[in-house]
């Protein structure tokens, strides 16, 4: 011990006649400083006011609820939305899908940051069911959007990882209905997974759009028609440079097929378009689109009736999910799938047999 660390009236060595002594200080042992660190838990009525004022912190820290697996916070997460639901529903939804490389994340940088200059404000949330596996996705990609990412009207939002009670798919939607509350009223959804997730995107938004790239002759023979029919534009990008011509080239063949194939929406005719997200070439004519739709949609009725099926479809989805959630997690079916599923494997029971017999058991044991 060094002599400045004590008084010079104490004794050299600790000793019991001496009721005090000083002791050099200790570092915090992990758990202290754990619990020194631990922020206060905000109260609902906190997290409520402060994503009404658009503060960025509290509806960063209110997403992170919604997205928290755990127990407390699911109900915490639930109060608080049923108090933002009144100020929720309030913007334009729009989807952005394509594969791999097409430009999605480049085109929301420059569509975001379009709106965000004429005076939106612009929420984007990636979907990728994988994301559990890849871990943050919007943050692991090449295109950061960076520009938008500092835009003061923009607020960018990696994916979820899965958990339970509906997942990705969930904590996406509660996501999106916070950052309504919060007053953004453009959200563009990135969907990152292949192939998985477009149907997921496509039950939450307004408009759905495909970004596309030239070479359509192969991409066209391997894209799947069901994604062409489930969105309201298709949009090939990279027209730029040498590209140029074939993009003109590729949005026509896309138009032939689509004529031939069922539209997305009700009343509104599905075209191709092209545009260079990287120049910031055709995106205002995509925005001209986009507002025609809502305008034909929504004198239609067909936007506010696709909002209401999708709360519907929403909710069934959730019963389901949460039945399968607690079925395989009952002691009885845990107990019992095993050794079924040898039996069926082996062919000594006939698969509908099993099911009733686990289902029988399961039932019983429910009641
Ligand atoms: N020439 C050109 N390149 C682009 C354009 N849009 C995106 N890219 C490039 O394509 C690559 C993939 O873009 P990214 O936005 O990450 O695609 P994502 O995987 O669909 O999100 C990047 O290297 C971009 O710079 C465009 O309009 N023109
Ligand atoms: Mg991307």
């Amino acid at each position: 011990m060094n002599k400045y660390d004590r008084p010079e009236w104490t004794p050299d060595e600790n000793n019991e006649a001496f009721a005090t002594y000083v002791r050099k200080e200790e570092p915090l042992s992990s758990s202290m400083k754990k619990r020194w660190v631990k922020r206060k838990e905000r109260s609902i009525s906190e997290y409520v006011e402060g994503v009404l004022a658009s503060d960025r912190t509290i509806l960063a820290q209110a997403i992170t609820l919604v997205e928290s697996n755990a127990e407390r916070h699911m109900a915490m997460a639930q109060q608080l939305l049923q108090q933002l639901l009144p100020h929720t529903g309030n913007s334009l939804r729009i989807g952005i899908t394509g594969v791999p490389g097409a430009g999605k994340s480049t085109f929301i940088e420059a569509f975001g940051t379009f709106l965000c200059e004429r005076g939106h404000r612009v929420a984007v949330l990636a979907v990728d069911p994988s994301s559990s596996l890849t871990g943050g996705s919007i943050l692991g990609d090449k295109t950061r959007m960076e520009q938008l990412a500092r835009h003061p009207r923009a607020f960018i939002r990696p994916s979820p990882s899965g958990g339970t009670l509906g997942g990705v798919h969930r904590k996406t939607r509660e996501t999106m209905l916070l950052c309504e509350a919060a007053g953004y009223d453009v959200i563009l959804i990135e969907t990152v997974g292949v192939g998985q997730s477009e149907g997921m995107v496509r039950g939450m938004v307004d408009f759905f759009l495909l970004l596309a790239l030239t070479g359509a002759g192969d991409e066209l023979q391997g894209m799947k028609k069901g994604i062409m029919e489930l969105v309201d534009a298709i949009v090939i990008n990279k027209a730029d440079g040498d590209n140029k011509k074939r993009a003109e080239l590729a949005k026509a063949e896309y138009n032939q097929i689509l004529h031939y194939l069922r539209h997305a929406t009700k009343g509104w005719k599905t075209k191709a378009y092209t545009c260079s997200a990287l120049l910031g070439e055709g995106i205002a004519e995509i925005w001209d689109v986009i507002q025609q739709f809502m305008e034909v949609t929504k004198k239609s009725g067909v936007f506010m009736e696709r909002r209401r099926m999708q709360m519907k479809d929403w909710l069934y989805a959730m019963i389901k999910d949460y039945l399968e959630t607690s079925f395989f997690a009952h002691p009885i079916v845990k107990q019992t799938l095993p050794s079924l599923e040898r039996e069926v494997m082996d062919g000594k029971q006939p698969v509908t047999m099993a099911v009733q017999q686990l289902i029988e058991q399961y039932e019983r044991g429910a009641r």
